[in-house]
Formats: structure tokens, C-alpha cells, sequence
């Protein structure tokens, strides 16, 4: 079996940015339909085995795989403590690699903002090496040997109740509240 995970804030804790009405219904609505979807196609699994689903060939195990690790990975990407800056090797690693914090910011949400339907964007790392990317639906990193340390759900369903089709809008705002300390710690795990 499957579980879903507790959001780490309350649903209202990244107004107003990101509105509680969203995080209610993304969280126990889409997420949990992930989980019991993968629970029903996958009665005999656990979350250990999650990786390896998230290749399976049945695109139904794959794509709700996906959206249950995808995120369970993103909540605790956010942080009501808003406004936060990334410290220490991360800086220097995303300086090195995109010149400055404000171009991977720029290229990060040109990303997310050209990425055509649903899908994410993400920081991650390939063989030392940081990127950005983007992936169609629910396919992770993961499936791709690579591996995250930052996403952004583009999934109209993330953004529509407070930002209708203004995705470039949704993605400003949510700068404001990307829990830094988090990002640092996957990247530790590299
Ligand atoms: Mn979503």
C-alpha cells in the first residue's frame, strides 16, 4: 500500500501566494488520487517500490507512480517561511552553473512558463552536472537518472483557482516561497 503524506505546513500557511483553497484540493484531492490509483494497480507494492514503477511500462502505473513520488517530493519543496535565499555550496553550485542566482531563476521559470501543457519544471543534477528541465505529465527525473533537487508543478490544477491561465504569475509567486534549506538538502544527497 500507498500512503499519503501530511502536508509539512498548514493549507494556508503559503498564502498569498499560494492560496489554501489550491493546496486543500491538490493535496487531498489530485495527490490523493495518485495514491489510491498506484494502491489499486499495485496491491502487492510499497513505497520502496516507487523508483522502479516510476519506469514501468503500463503508462497507468507510470503516471500515477509519478504523481505520487512527484509530489510527495514537492510539499516540502515550499515553506511558509517566505522569502527565504539559498546558502552556502548550492549558491556556489548554481553560480558556476548559470552564471548567477538570478539567471537560474530566469531560465528556471522560462522553463516552467514555455513548457506546453501539463508537466513540471525542475533543478536537477546528472552526473555532477546541474540542469534544468522540464518533463510532460508525471514522468520523474528519476526515469531519466537524473536526479531533483528543485520542481515546480505547471499543472493547471496547481495554479488555476487563483491565477486562471496566468502561469507566468503563478511562477513569480512561487519563487516567494521555495524552501531553500530543502533544495540544499537534496543537493547534499548528490
Ligand atoms: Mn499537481
Amino acid at each position: 500500500m500507498f500512503t499519503l503524506p501530511d502536508l509539512p505546513y498548514p493549507t494556508t500557511a503559503l498564502e498569498p501566494y499560494i492560496d489554501a483553497q489550491t493546496m486543500d484540493i491538490h493535496h487531498g484531492k489530485h495527490h490523493a488520487a495518485y495514491v489510491k490509483n498506484i494502491s489499486d494497480l499495485c496491491p502487492d507494492k510499497s513505497e520502496v517500490d516507487l523508483p522502479a514503477l516510476l519506469r514501468d511500462p503500463n503508462p497507468k502505473i507510470k503516471n500515477n507512480a509519478g504523481g505520487h513520488a512527484n509530489h510527495s517530493f514537492f510539499w516540502p519543496l515550499m515553506s511558509p517561511n517566505q522569502d527565504q535565499q539559498p546558502a552556502g555550496d548550492l549558491v556556489a553550485a548554481l553560480n558556476s552553473a548559470f552564471a548567477n542566482l538570478d539567471t537560474f531563476k530566469a531560465k528556471f521559470s522560462s522553463a516552467a512558463l514555455a513548457h506546453f501543457g501539463s508537466g513540471w519544471a525542475w533543478l536537477v543534477s546528472s552526473n555532477h552536472q546541474l540542469e534544468i528541465i522540464t518533463t510532460p505529465n508525471q514522468d520523474s527525473p528519476l526515469a531519466l537518472d537524473k536526479t531533483p533537487l528543485l520542481a515546480i508543478d505547471v499543472w493547471e490544477h496547481a495554479y488555476y483557482l487563483k491565477y486562471q491561465n496566468r502561469r507566468a504569475d503563478y511562477i513569480a509567486a512561487w519563487w516567494h516561497v521555495v524552501n531553500w534549506p530543502q533544495v540544499s538538502a537534496h543537493f547534499q544527497e548528490i
